[in-house]
């Protein structure tokens, strides 16, 4: 392995020596090559883009469109202007439903969502169904193996279907959808598709186009990036007929006391001063895991999970939610123990200086559907080691004991 490790303060600090980190579904670190571009742009080139006449400001609104460039090329956008920044990948499906949602779903429609969802990805559909009495359908996937089957997507996505938004990734069962399949139903129904891309941004090459995604959200944090900074790829066609989600600053062409005319994209989408900072700095994450190739970074997060899938298989009372290949988790392995809560699980775990998340993962429709309303998540990333899983799994196994059962 590629000692990658070295570009990320974060595991040589003092505080997270011997620290294994297994929360990288949640948010992942940041190498020095992130933090760099943000102290340099700060450093340098910080200005309030898109405003100014001198040089400065120029600087910055060159800084920050470099960035949005360099997104469009990395999920092979048609157009830099398709890639609009947002907060995160939250905001990037609540702008849809705002805008595209609400003006084009009316009475006696559809929209479909998957029941993996997070809930970033049904709490909005929720609120346009209830707003304009449609309803909010659910594509259901195999128990076993998460896939959602050609009879589930003929089902449910018909002629009522207007809206078809699915997770490219799911954040518990790691399962990726075909979205090119579900595309083509939904394209053939007359729906667009919006697709939650956050948990497939970060391990597995992206391109909007070859999935014929109308829509695709993503949070910059999620792959090394900063917080704070998200994604929303549309095609152009779409954006230019949607209104605008927040209105002040630059996303005007001319406003008068009673009306007020939008900005061509981006700008239209884009309210108040941008987070240039975070644009330049996603562009840093964009090239470094760039620099790293999706060949390595898929192969590693797979043979991890692989990893931690076998030896959970080996381990009496431990049970791995989902598909039971490895290759197809993206580096997400969710699990329960019997007997013990998965609040206990994290808290032992942490215990022994290995952080994972447990709870609902915010995706409770799934939980109900599955009958496991919590459950515990390892998720790992390319700088994850087969060390770090091998020391896992030896506490996982004494996990029970622990808690004072006896076998
Ligand atoms: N969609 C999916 C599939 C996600 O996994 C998450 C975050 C979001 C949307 C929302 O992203 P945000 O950047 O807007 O917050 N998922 C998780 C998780 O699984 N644990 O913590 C956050």
């Amino acid at each position: 392995m590629t000692d990658f490790r070295s570009d990320f303060p974060f595991f040589s600090n003092e505080k997270n020596k011997g620290l294994i980190y297994f929360d990288n579904a949640a948010t992942t670190q940041r190498p020095h090559q992130v933090i760099d571009a943000i102290r340099h742009f700060y450093e340098e080139n910080n200005a309030n883009p898109l405003r100014g006449l001198y040089d400065l400001s120029v600087r910055a609104t060159e800084a920050y469109e470099n960035a949005r460039h360099t997104v469009a090329r990395f999920i092979n956008a048609a157009e830099d202007c398709e890639v609009i920044f947002t907060r995160n990948a939250s905001e990037s499906l609540n702008l849809i439903a705002y805008t595209y949602g609400m003006t084009n779903i009316r009475e006696g429609d559809e929209i479909a969502v998957s029941i993996m969802e997070h809930h970033s990805n049904i709490l909005p559909w929720q609120m346009v169904t209830k707003a304009k009495g449609a309803k909010l359908v659910y594509l259901e996937c195999d128990r076993e193996s998460g896939v959602i089957s050609d009879e589930e997507i003929a089902a449910k996505i018909g002629s009522r279907t207007k809206i078809v938004a699915v997770a490219h990734v799911s954040n518990v069962l790691g399962i990726t959808n075909d979205i090119e399949k579900i595309a083509k139903a939904a394209h053939k129904a007359g729906a667009v598709v919006v697709v939650d891309g956050a948990q497939a941004v970060p391990h597995i090459k992206t391109d909007v186009r070859a999935l014929d995604a109308d829509f695709y959200a993503f949070s910059a944090h999620k792959l090394t990036g900063p917080t704070g900074c998200g994604v929303l790829y549309g095609k152009k066609s779409l954006l230019e007929n949607m209104p605008p989600f927040l209105r002040g600053g630059e996303m005007i062409e001319y406003v008068t006391r009673e009306e007020a005319t939008w900005a061509p994209l981006p700008a239209k989408f884009e309210a108040g001063t941008v987070n240039a900072g975070g644009a330049v700095a996603l562009e840093a994450a964009v090239k470094y895991i760039e620099s790293i190739g999706f060949d390595y970074i898929t192969k590693h997060d797979n043979s991890l999970a692989s990893r931690l899938i076998e030896g959970m298989k080996k381990i009496p009372h431990v049970s791995v939610i989902g598909n039971s290949d490895g290759n197809r988790h993206c580096g997400i392995v969710t699990f329960t123990i019997d007997g013990v809560h998965p609040h206990d699980i994290a808290t032992v775990l942490d215990t022994e200086r290995i952080a994972i998340r447990a709870g609902h993962h915010c995706a409770q429709p799934l939980g109900s559907y599955l009958g496991v309303p919590a459950t515990a998540r390892a998720s790992v990333y390319f700088y994850n080691t087969e060390e770090e899983v091998d020391v896992f799994l030896s506490k996982v196994k004494n996990i029970r004991s622990w808690m004072g059962f006896k076998d």
